[in-house]
């Protein structure tokens, strides 16, 4: 299988510019319990919040399987991120802070890791030639929403590697030629699991397939924990639909298209519609 090779094309939360998050203190997996209500204007840790008091959850999954002490006093590791200078311990509780601020529940929540919980995915697009759409690889997750391929980074694994991993795992792709894919995010995801203690980010690849492409060569096959696999013909509301973070990825993906030599003008006028933008002279 070959490695993925990154290009510059890459972007990052710069950590002294920190977004909102939205999903990460609204929405939740169907065991976690109901988030302290976060308003918008008291995320920020800085924002005085005398009344709140998140409920604390660590799922039984968690407490079985993570790698980490049940207490982050006991963490020997250090904790990294793909945002450097991110990591805030806070000094009442000594356990590390989410940099995009609360988050309405304390604790690991489903997630192993203290800190930053480290993922990869990939988007894989293309256009498909006999419909004249501009389609995505999207895979269904357990919970119904769609998402681009992606999962955990295994201990010692590189973020490429385990982005071709879950590619195969999850749509039956393998990709055995050299792909040529572009790095277009390494950062935090707004994810639905993210507590005020443990939050995931990613390391998001993009390659668009040409008509002669090998790998199009294999029919998708959900696989992993995913329900379906599918190429799916991009359109604003499925974009909006997508899991965590993967809606602004696929955006990200669209506008590296329009900028990109080589893509056709039916794309960059596809591409152009998607992202809203007036058509270009
Ligand atoms: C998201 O969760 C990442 O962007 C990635 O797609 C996914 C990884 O979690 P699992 O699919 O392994 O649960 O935050």
């Amino acid at each position: 299988m070959a490695e993925i090779t990154s290009h510059a094309a890459r972007r990052s939360v710069a950590p002294n510019e920190p977004q909102a998050h939205n999903k990460a203190r609204s929405e939740r997996p169907a065991d976690y319990p109901e988030r302290f209500h976060v308003p918008d204007h008291l995320v920020k840790w800085r924002s005085p919040y005398p009344e709140y008091a998140p409920p604390r959850y660590e799922a039984p999954s968690t407490l079985e399987k993570s790698p980490d002490p049940t207490r982050f006093s006991d963490v020997a590791r250090v904790l990294a991120s793909y945002e450097p200078g991110c990591i805030r311990i806070d000094g009442a509780t000594g356990e590390p802070l989410n940099p995009r601020g609360r988050t309405g529940i304390s604790g690991r929540g489903g997630l192993y890791l203290w800190g930053p919980n480290h993922a990869a995915d990939l988007l894989l697009t293309r256009f498909n030639t006999t419909t004249q759409s501009l389609e995505a690889l999207l895979i269904q997750r357990k919970s119904g929403q769609w998402a681009i391929p992606g999962g955990m980074i295994d201990p010692g694994e590189s973020a490429s590697r385990a982005a071709m991993r879950e590619l195969k795992e999850e749509a039956g792709i393998s990709a055995t030629t050299s792909v040529k894919t572009r790095e277009l995010y390494r950062g935090y995801v707004d994810d639905p699991r993210n507590t005020d203690n443990a939050w995931m980010e990613t390391v998001v690849f993009h390659e668009h397939l040409g008509d002669a492409d090998p790998l199009l060569k294999t029919t998708p096959t959900a696989g992993s924990d995913a329900r379906a696999a599918q190429w799916i013909p991009l359109s604003r509301d499925l974009i909006e639909g997508l899991y965590a973070s993967h809606s602004a990825f696929v955006k990200i993906g669209l506008e590296e298209l329009l900028v990109t030599p080589g893509t056709n003008a039916q794309t960059r006028a596809m591409v152009g519609d998607l992202l809203e933008l007036s058509p270009r002279t």
